[in-house]
């Protein structure tokens, strides 16, 4: 497709949840003129580009990690799963865009080049990778908080000749395991939901681990009628209870751990690990990611589980996490420490026995060589920060974006930025993100931001950005409630510590509640 200099009021980088709510939102609830690109093949954002075996969404999803505002949209859609797989993510997506009829205005296969802010016009021109130019008053960057792939340059991991796949680039062709001996970098949500998986099918399987994880039984099960319609019925209740209660509508548990004997809190821990997904964190006392010693004491209940699972005790001893339990994303996983049971699979604590180098045929570490015909890296992303500077657009007098946050990821509500005027941050560094559910912090995102255009198109005024002085005192605000956590301690990618190099900064903003009731207020 050819296109020079079009026209737009808006356009949109990204055709994930974010994305395509807000091309709904801006065209048919405000009727402006939008055009949405992305560079990927179709509709989805991350879960176009996660495919691999096992993947999930990695929270008490359906129906809830889903759309909201259509009561329609909840109606027709069977949810299948209480755990929702990416295939059944991406076919919701696929749906949402033909049932709101947006594909028309989306332009696949298309990066963004350049995205510049014009100072005269008010107005940001884009070039992108193809023949087309266009400018809009308004760019909406809905770019995704996992995106950019973080790829480990262990010396020679080049030279690897076997077939070599990062999670969050899975092939769309089915890869076969049959008959291979398949190494496996990385146990965050992307591996442990993919080890069990490539553990059925492949010869061999070993895991090289950097940090051992806590992760939960998810238990996934089928949805029955009767619960989904039930769902429906209360819909409404519900979706406030989303917004009230941090994105999802469980009452939480408010018991005081102190009222409680220690046998008692057992109990209770107990009882919630039966019941699987997040339950265990949300659910048993209040102050858990706050207190180090009632911290600690989940924790050590989480260890004696993966010690019970795990019937080596040597290979158990290398899984047991020591960093603050909850701190790094907690994980939900259907089998991962059973795994570990299986003749066909083996642990390597890169801890103790550190990868040296790659040879075409091989992983060779400290202590030995570990051939393999397949490589997967579940290495992780450049959360939330990496894919807006992927982009890296240009504000007022040409600023770059990676001039701007070399140091710091400074910005106002997650959602502008001093100095790149009429541009909006889908989830981005201290907006809630991945604290609240995605899809409902993306409609109220877009809300505060469709209010934003149409009180300067109202107003007749050009354009609107942030102040340095809001965004010093925002970057305050969001790390005093940091700092009331024991997040801040660990090495996550919450901190942007899995980057060498990343500015140490903690990315989210953790009470999405009082984070939505604030752009009411900033409104
Ligand atoms: P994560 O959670 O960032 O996990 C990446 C894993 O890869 C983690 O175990 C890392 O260890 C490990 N890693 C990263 N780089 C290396 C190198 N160079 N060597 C060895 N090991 C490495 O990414 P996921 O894709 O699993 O999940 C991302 C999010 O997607 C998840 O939180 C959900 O929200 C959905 P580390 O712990 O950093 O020591």
């Amino acid at each position: 497709m050819t296109e020079k200099n079009v026209e737009y009021d808006a356009i949109i980088i990204g055709s994930g949840f974010g994305g395509l709510y807000a091309l709904h939102h801006l065209r048919d609830n405000m009727g402006l003129n939008v055009r949405a690109f992305d560079g990927a093949g179709g509709v989805g954002g991350t879960w176009w580009y996660n495919r691999y075996p096992g993947a999930r969404v990695d929270a008490p999803s359906s129906p809830f990690y889903a759309y909201t505002f259509s009561k329609e949209l909840v109606d027709e859609w069977d949810w299948t799963e209480t755990q929702t797989s990416q295939a059944s993510v991406l076919a919701y997506l696929e749906h949402f865009a033909k049932r709101f009829d947006l594909l028309k205005d989306i332009q696949f296969e298309t990066w963004i080049t350049d995205a510049r802010y014009d100072e005269a016009a008010q107005r940001g021109p884009i070039q992108t990778d193809h023949d087309v130019t266009a400018s809009a008053q308004f760019l909406i960057c809905a770019v995704g908080a996992l995106f950019v792939a973080n790829m480990p340059d262990y010396p020679g991991i080049n030279d690897f000749a076997g077939e070599c796949y990062h999670t969050g680039r899975w092939p769309h062709e089915k890869v076969s395991f049959a008959g291979k001996r398949v190494g496996v970098i990385g146990t965050g949500s992307s591996g442990i939901q993919a080890i069990p998986e490539i553990a059925k099918e492949a010869e061999h399987v070993t895991v090289f681990q950097r940090t051992p994880q806590y992760s939960l039984p998810a238990r996934n099960r089928p949805h029955s009628q009767e619960e989904l319609a039930r769902f429906r019925a209360d819909w409404d209740e519900l979706r406030t209870s989303m917004r009230k209660r941090g994105g999802w509508p469980f009452e939480t548990n408010r018991r005081r751990a102190s009222e409680y004997t220690r046998e008692q809190r057992l109990a209770i821990y107990e009882e919630l690990w039966e019941q699987g997904g997040i339950h265990l964190s949300i659910n048993s006392f209040v102050g858990v990611i706050s207190d180090k010693e009632l911290n600690e004491e989940v924790g050590a209940f989480v260890r004696g589980k993966i010690r019970e699972i795990v019937k080596d005790p040597q290979t158990a001893d290398k899984l047991m996490p020591d960093y603050h339990f909850g701190t790094k994303r907690l994980i939900l996983d259907n089998g991962y420490f059973e795994t570990y049971n299986r003749p066909n699979v083996a642990l390597v604590d890169l801890r103790e026995d550190p990868i040296e180098a790659f040879t075409p045929s091989s992983v060779r570490t400290k202590n030995g060589e570990h051939p393999i015909d397949m490589l997967v890296l579940a290495t992780g992303f450049d959360a939330v920060s990496g894919s807006m500077l992927k982009l890296n657009p240009k504000g007022r007098d040409g600023l770059r974006l990676e001039q701007k946050w070399g140091e710091r990821f400074d910005n106002y509500l997650g959602a502008t930025i001093a100095g790149f005027p009429n541009l909006f941050m889908i989830h981005g560094p201290g907006a809630p993100g991945v604290f609240f559910t995605m899809p409902l912090g993306g409609e109220l995102t877009t809300a505060w931001i469709g209010n934003c255009i149409r009180h300067l198109r109202e107003q007749n005024l050009g354009a609107m950005e942030a102040t340095a002085d809001a965004e010093a005192n925002w970057d305050r605000e969001i790390n005093a409630i940091a700092e009331q956590t024991l997040y801040p301690l660990t090495n996550s990618w919450y901190m942007g510590a899995n980057i060498p190099g990343k500015p140490r900064q903690f990315l989210g903003h953790l009470r999405g509640s009082q984070y939505f009731d604030r752009l009411l207020e900033v409104a």
